[in-house]
């Protein structure tokens, strides 16, 4: 069976993630498409680097990612750094002719991602970006349920993404708050998700017209290097610095194909965690769907009995996307990680078979448009062509 050999930089948080997909894919799809080797471990010193080797399981741990990229017994380069150094990464990764899976969003900016775009054009590489959450069984199956025109004609888009890890003010600065390395608050970190589920399942935008906000203007500069979410990693009384990113976006929506919507996202609702949800209407039916009820979709199709009409819950499992490799039983429970392993697996799938996975280079360029296109409508209040 074909292994590859991954190269991953980055052993922070979502490095834990992604480590974890490599070593469980197989074990989920079998005959896996690929084994996924877990080669090297980059981090920002040996001493992190060491430490993510012994405890993601990877075999080398190296300071050093531009001579991790120049070997030739590397097939995937996996980007899981802060958004400032995905492009000069994966432009390399490209010129080097490897794989290459980047963690969302692209890059801080639609320009930034067009230079990454243009580095993959053209070449071999099959390139990927981790917009996880559209792998999750139940959007999944409403994506298949749209294709199948169950719904019928697409009205409305109406997404969320709210979470409260940043609520509080005492949340550490942390590099999500800084323009320079995350490129944008909310948008980028979050909102870019629900752009993907748009993207999607609706399709291509034509216009927005957003309003963006900062509610929490100085932070306490954090300690160490840990991304936290907001837990802990910041002393008390610690110096405070600046905020220059958006913490709350809200923008409507004109599709390219007539439908409209909206969309939300911030990371200062108290009482939400990781509410991540959309809802579709349809000209014969609905969708809903809510991230933090992962195994369930609520459809409604309208053609049912007068007297039965209204949402009911579809559980995910093995009649349903993915369902062959997952978990036997429908609510045993679908998990992030299952959602990161499934990602492995289309990945894996896309290298050996040669074929672009989605979302790509491509999308993330997209969606970088999108983005931008929020943030400078936040700051004019006007409409913002996509054409
Ligand atoms: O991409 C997002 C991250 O920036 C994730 O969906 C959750 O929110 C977990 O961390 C942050």
């Amino acid at each position: 069976m074909r292994k590859l050999n991954v190269a991953m930089i980055g052993g922070g948080f979502m490095g834990k993630a992604h480590a974890m997909a490599y070593a469980a894919m197989p074990m989920f799809f079998w005959p896996a498409p690929a084994i996924p080797v877990r080669k090297v471990v980059v981090d920002i010193n040996q001493e992190m680097a060491d430490a993510a080797r012994d405890r993601f399981g990877f075999e080398e741990s190296s300071s050093d990612w531009k001579a991790v990229i120049a070997r030739d017994d590397i097939d995937l380069i996996d980007i899981c750094t802060p958004n400032n150094a995905h492009a000069e990464i994966a432009i390399a990764a490209a010129k080097a002719g490897k794989h290459i899976i980047c963690e969302k969003p692209l890059a801080r900016t639609g320009a930034e991602a067009r230079t990454m775009l243009e580095a993959v054009q053209g070449g071999k590489s099959i390139h990927m970006v981790a917009f996880n959450y559209r792998r999750t069984p139940a959007v999944a199956f409403a994506k298949k349920l749209i294709n199948e025109g169950r719904i019928g004609e697409i009205l409305n888009f109406r997404g969320t993404y709210l979470q409260d890890w940043s609520a509080s003010p005492e949340s550490p600065l942390s590099w999500r708050f800084q323009k320079s390395v995350a490129g944008s608050g909310a948008v980028g970190d979050i909102g870019t998700h629900v752009i993907d589920f748009a993207r999607y399942l609706v399709g291509e935008f034509a216009a927005v017209n957003a309003m963006t906000k900062t509610y929490v203007e100085t932070r306490p500069k954090q300690t160490g290097g840990v991304d936290k979410l907001g837990v802990g990693g910041s002393e008390a009384n610690a110096e405070r610095g600046p905020v220059d990113v958006d913490d709350e976006m809200l923008t409507m929506i004109r599709f390219e194909n007539g439908a409209i919507g909206s969309i939300e996202a911030t990371r200062n609702a108290y009482g939400r965690n990781n509410f991540l949800t959309f809802e579709i209407h349809g000209t014969k039916g609905s969708l809903a769907f809510n991230y933090e009820r992962r195994d369930e979709l609520q459809v409604m199709f309208a053609d049912g009995p007068i007297d039965a009409r209204g949402y009911r819950t579809v559980y995910t499992g093995a009649a349903h996307p993915y369902g062959d490799g997952l978990w036997p039983i429908p609510a045993l429970g679908i998990g992030y990680g299952e959602t990161k392993i499934i990602e492995c697996y289309d990945l894996c799938k896309a290298i050996v078979s040669g074929e672009q996975p989605s979302p790509n280079f491509e999308d993330g360029y997209k969606i970088s448009l999108i983005a931008d296109a929020i943030l400078s409508s936040g700051e004019t209040g006007e409409w913002v062509s996509l054409k």
